[in-house]
C-alpha cells in the first residue's frame, strides 16, 4: 500500500531491502559497523567489500567506540542498486523501560535527516530492531510509522519513504499502523 503525506509517498512492500532501487537503503546494523546477520549480513554480502571499507574508516575517525543506538552514518552502496547505505543501530529490546521507544524513533529520524542532508529523495527502511534485537513488531511498527510521519510533517524534500517488510505478517502489522496513523 502507499499513502501520501504532503509531497512524500510512504510505501509498504513485502520484499528484500538489498534489491531496492531507492537512492538510499537503511541497514539495521550493530554498533561495531563490522557486519552481522539479518539485514546487515545481506547488505554487506550484496553490496561487496567497499561498504565494509568505508565502515572501517568511520570507526577509525568518527566513532572509535562504535556507533551508538539511535545514530546514523552513510557509506557507498557498493554493488547495490541504491547508491548509499545509511547504517543505523536500533535498540536491543529489554522490556521497554530502557529508552527503547525513544532510541528507535531517533534511529528513523536520524536516517531521514542524513538522507535529506545528502540530497537523497528516496529511501528504504527495514523493520529496525525486530529481528535479532527482539523488539516486538507491533510496538516497533507503531514507533517507526509515527516517527516517519512526524519527521515528514516538519521537513520537506523526501519523495518516497519505503518500508520493506520481510514477512506478510510484518507487512500486515505495518499496514494496520499506517492506516490508523
Ligand atoms: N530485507 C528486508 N528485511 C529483512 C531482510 C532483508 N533482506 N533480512 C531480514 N529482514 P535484523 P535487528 C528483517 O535481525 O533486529 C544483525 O546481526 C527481519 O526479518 O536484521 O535490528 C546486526 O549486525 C526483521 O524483521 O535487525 C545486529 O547485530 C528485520 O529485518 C542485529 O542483527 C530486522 O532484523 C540487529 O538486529
Amino acid at each position: 500500500m502507499d499513502v501520501k503525506i504532503g509531497t512524500t509517498k510512504i510505501t509498504l512492500i513485502l520484499g528484500d531491502i538489498t534489491e531496492q532501487e531507492t537512492e538510499a537503503i537503511v541497514n539495521a546494523a550493530n554498533s561495531s559497523l563490522m557486519g552481522g546477520g539479518g539485514v546487515d549480513g545481506a547488505i554487506h554480502r550484496s553490496g561487496g567489500h567497499e561498504i565494509l571499507k568505508e565502515c572501517k574508516v568511520i570507526r577509525q575517525t568518527l566513532y572509535p567506540a562504535g556507533l551508538p543506538a539511535g545514530k546514523a552514518v552513510a557509506t557507498t552502496g557498493g554493488k547495490l542498486k541504491a547508491k548509499k547505505v545509511i547504517h543505523t543501530v536500533g535498540p536491543i529490546w529489554s522490556g521497554g523501560n530502557n529508552r527503547e521507544p525513544e532510541l528507535l524513533a531517533e534511529a528513523y529520524r536520524n536516517c531521514l535527516a542524513l538522507a535529506l542532508k545528502m540530497g537523497l529523495k528516496t529511501i528504504s527502511f527495514p523493520s529496525i530492531s525486530t529481528g535479532a534485537y527482539g523488539y516486538p513488531t507491533e510496538k516497533a511498527g507503531r514507533i517507526a510509522i509515527r516517527a516517519v510521519i512526524e519527521f515528514l510533517g516538519k521537513n520537506a524534500g523526501i519523495e518516497e519513504v519505503r518500508f520493506v517488510l520481510h514477512s506478510s505478517h510484518d507487512l500486515l502489522v505495518y499496514e494496520k499502523e499506517l492506516t490508523e496513523s
